[in-house]
């Protein structure tokens, strides 16, 4: 039996929902002195995702105004966990492509995104490594929708302000709802 096996799992944090003023707040960029917080936080950020369950996670979502970002696609039903530090998008496509984006902090809402059809990434890994990661489809849109999150962007900014309004306007309400309990 792996050591691991008997470690307790990380606890969840709390998402944040918006309208949040966090969520609209630009995060900083991690540095050698936020080792020990970022180690700490990465578990949890997966914990979070996974049980919500999401296929990405910034930290501003769980309240933590830092550069970083869990994803894991989950490609044919295995985990592939990516961990990003400080990403930054260093090349994008002039093809874009439209796809349907849902957010844990904006639950229950949906709506078409147009975003470049692929980016090229560079972050450190969680061992603090310089990596780089390029891709299409999903990951290219979660990926920017990740990074989107570390500068106080939601899906949402993408939209007309009709929908926009539309969307934040439903979400109010459901809201609402959840908490008079129906
Ligand atoms: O779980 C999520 N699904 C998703 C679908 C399409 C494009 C982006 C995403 S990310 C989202 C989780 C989330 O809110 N991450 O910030
Ligand atoms: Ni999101």
């Amino acid at each position: 039996m792996p050591d691991d096996a008997r470690l307790p799992a990380a606890e969840t944090l709390p998402i944040l929902i918006a309208p949040h003023a966090t969520l609209k707040t630009k995060a900083r960029a991690v540095g050698p002195a936020d080792d020990a917080a970022v180690r700490d936080l990465i578990p949890r950020m997966f914990a979070t995702m996974y049980a919500a369950p999401g296929i990405g996670l910034a930290a501003p979502q769980v309240d933590r105004l830092l550069r970083v970002v869990t994803i894991d696609l989950m490609p044919n039903d295995k985990p592939a966990p990516l961990t990003l530090i400080n990403p930054e998008i260093v090349a994008a496509s002039q093809e874009l492509a439209t796809r349907e984006e849902g957010c844990l902090s904006l639950p229950g809402q949906y709506a078409d995104v147009t975003r470049p059809a692929r980016v090229k990434v560079r972050y450190l890994d969680e061992t603090g490594a310089r990596r780089e990661v390029e891709g299409d489809g999903l990951l290219a849109a979660c990926l920017q929708h990740e990074i989107d999150h570390l500068d106080g962007v939601l899906f949402t900014d993408h939209l007309s302000a009709l929908k926009r309004n539309m969307i934040l306007r439903r979400l109010a309400k459901e809201q609402r709802q959840k908490r008079e309990g129906r």
